[in-house]
């Protein structure tokens, strides 16, 4: 008999016409052979993986990918409800059939002369009953072993769906690489997505922003869950009490180093959970606990550093884990080891650029490309929590949201209530970074980091969360934060390490060890509760921090309104109120 997985694959296999197929099993002798494949297989006339200096870098691989390849590709990412306004001005939209249509034409044929790798994968941990099962399909040797960094992948997976027929179906075909033939299609009614022509990370590893938040938050509206673009943090006291956070920031906001916080005070630790996303569940007894649906870290290179992320180059370094990817990195040839701007001050001597050109600093280009990234396993991480594998999750106590903001926002404020946290989390604007193709440093509203990955209307999705609030009993308290508040283009706060000092006092606000003074946007740390102590930062500098200006709150809002009326009568009455009391406050 055959199961729903058979059949699948058949189908595939029929559509695709490969050579040959070959499901993963997630053996170490797989990884092997997929590596030693790999190393003599070529794209576009480069090896897909080059090895690294293992001394250096333990089980490292260097990939580069097509030049035109290195971001995700937002305006080719589509979300396909059977209804328009099921997507929502959030999402690019097409019918569900024609979609298919055009994919299946694309996909027809298209991996004569390749292997199709089918990848059964988990989502979470496999005893969880949060997590969720998945088949990606593939014809990418690089795609698919970046699947066994990110994700469990093998004979477990294909277990845990047996006979059944609910499982994700991620279909990708790199093709030929060409921007004018790549479009990545969601169907979350179908539990679907088909991805076509790009190897880049979010666009091809299909468990990741695909699956994990676009389809994760349509399956959460429908479910009563939450699926976030959040990291997960314990912050473990002197006191060994352990107060567990959840951080929404943009990408390359710094998320995945406050991820690996080293704090600056001494007797805390920050254990790490994740680095990108979070499925948050209320349990029975009406609290928050959330899961890190992934296994490893998918991070932007640049600015990683010993001095700015120790945590992260100790991750880079260590050996636990069989396989490390480096992709679009530049190369140091004088030891065989991956080079980008921020991992050292010198740039070395003898260095291959990203796009494989011998490096000549004085054209005044970046070596590595800024959206280069290392695909490294959440086990290699030294503070990794002994929570991680907990099938139930962790308990959360906090949330974090943050934009990237020269102005505006202080460095950290607490909203009154769930609702008007909600409100607070939907109004975010931050300045767009590399992560994404398109112009960089302009203010885009990214409500809950979550703009380029609500795989539904953001009106419905901000109402799910007012509705979530009212389901739990125990809600965490919400907090804004803004590390990069500018004073003549020089950045105000530290940053990096000192964070924690803000973070410290959000436990300070949850063990309600402290007060807030009351402003127009929130609720403000009093005089003095940030801990400074060791810190030479001027009074002036921290009053300006933790200011209001509300000349830049008014145009603000008008930016906030122009949003809101994109998605008419979707917004939530709450959250229009709540806007409305902000324009009355603000005398607007
Ligand atoms: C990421 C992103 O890669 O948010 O995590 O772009
Ligand atoms: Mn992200």
């Amino acid at each position: 008999m055959l199961t729903p997985m058979d059949v699948f694959v058949k189908e595939m296999q029929n559509l695709f016409c490969p050579d040959g197929v070959y499901v993963m099993d997630g053996s170490q002798r797989e990884a092997e052979k997929l590596i030693a494949i790999a190393q003599k297989s070529e794209i576009d006339g480069k090896v897909i993986l080059k090895k690294l200096n293992g001394q250096e870098y333990p089980n490292s691989y260097y990939h580069r990918s097509n030049p035109n390849d290195v971001a995700r590709t937002e305006h080719l990412t589509f979300v396909c409800t059977p209804v328009k306004n099921q997507a929502g001005p959030n999402n690019n939209w097409l019918d569900p059939k024609d979609a298919k249509e055009k994919m299946n034409n694309l996909f027809k044929g298209a991996m004569k002369g390749r292997i199709m790798y089918v990848i059964p994968f988990v989502m979470g941990a496999l005893k969880s009953k949060y997590a969720k099962n998945c088949i990606q399909i593939t014809d990418s040797i690089y795609v698919a072993l970046s699947m066994r960094i990110m994700s469990r992948v093998g004979k477990h997976a294909v277990e845990r769906i047996g006979n059944s027929s609910d499982f994700f179906r991620g279909i990708h075909s790199v093709g030929d690489v060409n921007p004018d033939r790549r479009f990545i299609m969601h169907f979350p009614q179908d539990n679907l997505v088909m991805s076509f022509g790009s190897g880049y990370g979010g666009n091809a590893l299909l468990g990741k922003k695909c699956y994990s938040l676009r389809i994760g938050s349509y399956l959460g509206y429908q479910e009563g869950w939450l699926a976030e673009h959040m990291i997960i943090i314990g912050v473990e006291a002197p006191d060994h009490k352990i107060t567990y956070f959840l951080g929404a920031f943009p990408s390359a906001c710094g998320k995945t180093n406050l991820a690996m916080l080293d704090p600056v005070f001494k007797g805390y630790k920050v254990w790490t959970l994740g680095d990108d996303i979070a499925w948050i569940n209320v349990d029975e007894d009406g609290q928050f606990y959330a899961i890190n649906p992934e296994a490893g870290f998918f991070g932007v290179a640049p600015g990683t550093g010993f001095t700015t992320s120790p945590v992260m180059m100790k991750t880079l370094k260590n050996d636990k884990f069989f396989l490390t990817l480096f992709t679009n990195t530049a190369v140091d040839n004088s030891n065989n080891t991956p080079w980008w701007e921020g991992v050292s001050n010198e740039v070395p001597l003898d260095l291959t650029d990203w796009q494989g050109q011998k490096y000549n600093e004085s054209l005044g280009k970046p070596a590595a490309h800024p959206n280069s990234r290392f695909t490294v396993s959440i086990y290699n991480c030294p503070t990794l929590s002994p929570e991680y594998d907990n099938p139930k999750g962790v308990p959360i106590s906090g949330i974090i949201f943050g934009g990237r903001r020269k102005s505006t926002i202080p460095l950290v404020y607490e909203a009154k209530d769930w609702s008007s946290g909600v409100f607070t989390a939907s109004i975010i604007g931050s300045e767009t970074t590399a992560a994404a193709s398109g112009q960089v440093g302009t203010v885009r509203r990214d409500p809950m980091a979550m703009l380029p990955f609500c795989g539904y209307n953001m009106g419905d999705y901000f109402q799910h969360w007012l509705n979530i609030g009212k389901k739990a009993k125990k809600l965490p308290k919400i907090f804004m934060v803004n590390w990069f508040r500018k004073d003549n283009d020089e950045f105000m706060w530290p940053g990096y390490r000192e964070n924690f000092r803000v973070i410290k006092w959000m436990i300070d606000r949850i063990e309600g060890k402290t007060g807030v003074i009351e402003s127009e946007i929130g609720l403000l740390p009093q005089e003095s509760a940030i801990d400074l102590n060791g810190l030479n930062i001027k009074k002036e500098i921290m009053d300006k921090l933790l200011s209001i200006d509300k000349e830049e709150w008014k145009k603000e809002v008008v930016m906030i309104e122009e949003f809101y009326n994109k998605f008419g009568d979707k917004i939530p009455k709450d959250l229009r109120n709540y806007l409305k009391e902000l324009k009355e406050k603000l005398e607007v």
